[in-house]
C-alpha cells in the first residue's frame, strides 16, 4: 500500500500525515521519532511488515507480510485528555473491538485491552509515552491485528491462543477498509475518553464476565476470582473467594481465565 493511497482512503478521518513503509522494525518506534521531530496529532505509520514488532515488557509482536494491519497513531494530548492517559490503550481495544463487531463478529476485551476472537487473541496494543523534561511530548498507540491466517503465529510462540479476523469472518476482508473503521471508531470515541459511556461501552464488550479468571502482576503476585466488571475508573472488578472486592488498575497486569 502507497502512502498517497493510503491517505486518500483516510481522508475523511482527522489523520493529516500518512508514513507507510512495506517493511520496518517497529511502526511504534517509527512513531516515537516521528512525534520527537514535531509530528502533528493523528499522524499515522503503517508497515505492512515488521521486523521487530513490539509487545509489552519485551515481549515480540510477530507481523507477516500482507496478512495484518500494523499502525502507530501519534497523539498530542491537550492537558484536559491527559488525565486519562492510561484509558488510551484501552479506547484502542475498544475501537478493534467495535470495528470487529459491525462486521457482525462476536469481538470481546481481554482486559484491558487485548480483542479477543472466539476467545482467541487476535489484536494486541502497545501504548507508550514520550516524555521531554517532565512534559508530555507525545503518545504513540500501536495496534496490531491478525487478518489472514497467514499473520497468526504457530501456537508454540504464543503465550495465549491466538486467530486472525479472517479465520472468524469465513470469507476475505480488506485490511485498509478495517483499519478505516478502527481509526474512526477511536476518534469518535476518543471525545469521550473517560465518559460514563465509555466506561459502559468498554465493559459491555469485556470477555469472562461471571468467570473465574486470575490476575498477575510482573512481581509475580496474582489474584484470583470472579471477573465482575469495570469500575467508573477503569478499574477491573474481582470477587475474592472471601466475598471481598479487589480492584485491579490498569498496569502490568496480565489476565488469564482459569482453565482456559
Ligand atoms: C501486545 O503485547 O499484545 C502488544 C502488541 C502490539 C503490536 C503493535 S503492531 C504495531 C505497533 N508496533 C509495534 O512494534 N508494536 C505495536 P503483549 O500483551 O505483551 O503480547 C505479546 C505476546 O503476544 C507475545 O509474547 C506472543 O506470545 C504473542 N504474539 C506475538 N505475536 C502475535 C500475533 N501476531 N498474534 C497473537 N499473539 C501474538
Amino acid at each position: 500500500m502507497q502512502t498517497d493511497q493510503l491517505r486518500q482512503i483516510l481522508a475523511d478521518l482527522p489523520v493529516p500525515a500518512v508514513r507507510a513503509f512495506d517493511t520496518i522494525g517497529s511502526t511504534n518506534d517509527e512513531a516515537l521519532a516521528w512525534a520527537e521531530a514535531g509530528a502533528e496529532d493523528g499522524s499515522l505509520v503503517v508497515a505492512d511488515q515488521q521486523t521487530m514488532g513490539r509487545g509489552r515488557l519485551g515481549r515480540s509482536w510477530v507481523t507477516n507480510p500482507g496478512a495484518a494491519l500494523a499502525f502507530s497513531l501519534i497523539l498530542r494530548p491537550p492537558v484536559a485528555e491527559q488525565e486519562n492517559l492510561g484509558l488510551f490503550s484501552p479506547l484502542a481495544g475498544l475501537a478493534v473491538c467495535l470495528a470487529l463487531q459491525a462486521l457482525n463478529l462476536p469481538a470481546e476485551i481481554k482486559w484491558p485491552n487485548d480483542v479477543l476472537l472466539a476467545r482467541r487473541k487476535t489484536c494486541g496494543i502497545l501504548a507508550e509515552s514520550a516524555w521531554q523534561a517532565g512534559q508530555l511530548h507525545g503518545v504513540v498507540v500501536g495496534i496490531g491485528i491478525n487478518v489472514t491466517p497467514a499473520s497468526v503465529p504457530p501456537s508454540d510462540q504464543v503465550q495465549f491462543p491466538a486467530t486472525c479476523v479472517e479465520a472468524q469472518l469465513d470469507k476475505p476482508l480488506d485490511r485498509w477498509e478495517l483499519l478505516h473503521a478502527v481509526l474512526e471508531s477511536f476518534f469518535e470515541w476518543r471525545n469521550r475518553l473517560g465518559s460514563v459511556e465509555f466506561i459502559q461501552a468498554w465493559e459491555e464488550s469485556l470477555a469472562f464476565i461471571g468467570e473465574p479468571v486470575t490476575l498477575k502482576n510482573s512481581g509475580g503476585q496474582s489474584f484470583s476470582g470472579i471477573l465482575q466488571g469495570i469500575n467508573a475508573q477503569g478499574n477491573l472488578r474481582l470477587r475474592l473467594a472471601d466475598g471481598m472486592e479487589k480492584l485491579v488498575s490498569v498496569g502490568d497486569v496480565h489476565l488469564r481465565p482459569d482453565g482456559g
